[in-house]
């Protein structure tokens, strides 16, 4: 067999390893984009829109589109893993760390709410959206976010099922006391590690 049929299958071998050691338990990998949305797409007008941080905070904060626009922002390369099973490689993001926005407020809160247009929420223990962990993204391959897909911005939390990344997120409330959030209410993981499969409440 010539020399360039060989490597070619050596390397289609190796890579196809290196994708499974990517693949959580139970995800498959999905190279299309699927749009999961528990309700209609909200649309609304830049103009109209904020992101705040509010709730047990000294202080709460407001940033208008523009103002987010301008705060320090940064290219982010993640894997995404949906808990219906599709995980999907190297998906290419820019936004704003959730890092750069808790620094401008005064907070003891160990949880926060991801409140969202349409009403959707999620909760997450502020060690997980914090050490360069999570974002609020509001480019997806060097493209505005489509609407369908959480934009103008959705919060980005890769490393742990992608329910908890809030698409047309609003804002962030801080809470001393964990509460669930849309999903975690009707028997999903309360965290959503991928790594530990917590799909459901239980696992
Ligand atoms: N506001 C809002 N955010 C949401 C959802 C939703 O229904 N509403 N669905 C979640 C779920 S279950 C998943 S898997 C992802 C899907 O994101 P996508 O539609 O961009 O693939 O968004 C999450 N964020
Ligand atoms: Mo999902």
């Amino acid at each position: 067999m010539p020399d360039r049929f060989v490597s070619r299958a050596f390397r289609g071998r190796r890579q196809a390893g290196e994708v499974s050691a990517r693949l959580p338990p139970g995800q498959y990998l999905e190279r299309g984009f699927p749009v999961l949305s528990a309700g209609p797409t909200p649309h609304t007008p830049l103009e109209q829109w904020d992101f705040s941080i509010l709730g047990s905070v000294e202080q709460p904060k407001r940033w208008t589109w523009d103002e987010l626009r301008a705060l320090p922002h940064e290219p982010v390369t993640a894997d995404i893993h949906c808990v219906t099973k599709w995980s999907k490689l190297d998906s290419h993001w820019e936004g704003v760390s959730i890092d750069t926005l808790l620094a401008q407020v005064e907070s003891e809160a160990d949880y926060v709410i991801a409140f969202c247009d349409g009403g959707y929420t999620t909760n997450l223990p502020r060690e997980d959206v914090t050490d360069g962990k999570a974002w609020v993204a509001y480019e997806y391959e060097g493209e505005p976010i489509p609407p369908e897909h959480g934009g103008p911005a959705r919060l980005l939390v890769p490393h742990l099922y992608f329910w908890k990344s809030a698409k047309w997120v609003r804002g962030l409330r801080l809470v001393d006391q964990d509460e669930p959030g849309f999903w975690e209410s009707l028997g999903y993981h309360n965290l959503g590690d991928p790594w530990k499969e917590q799909r459901y409440a239980g696992d």
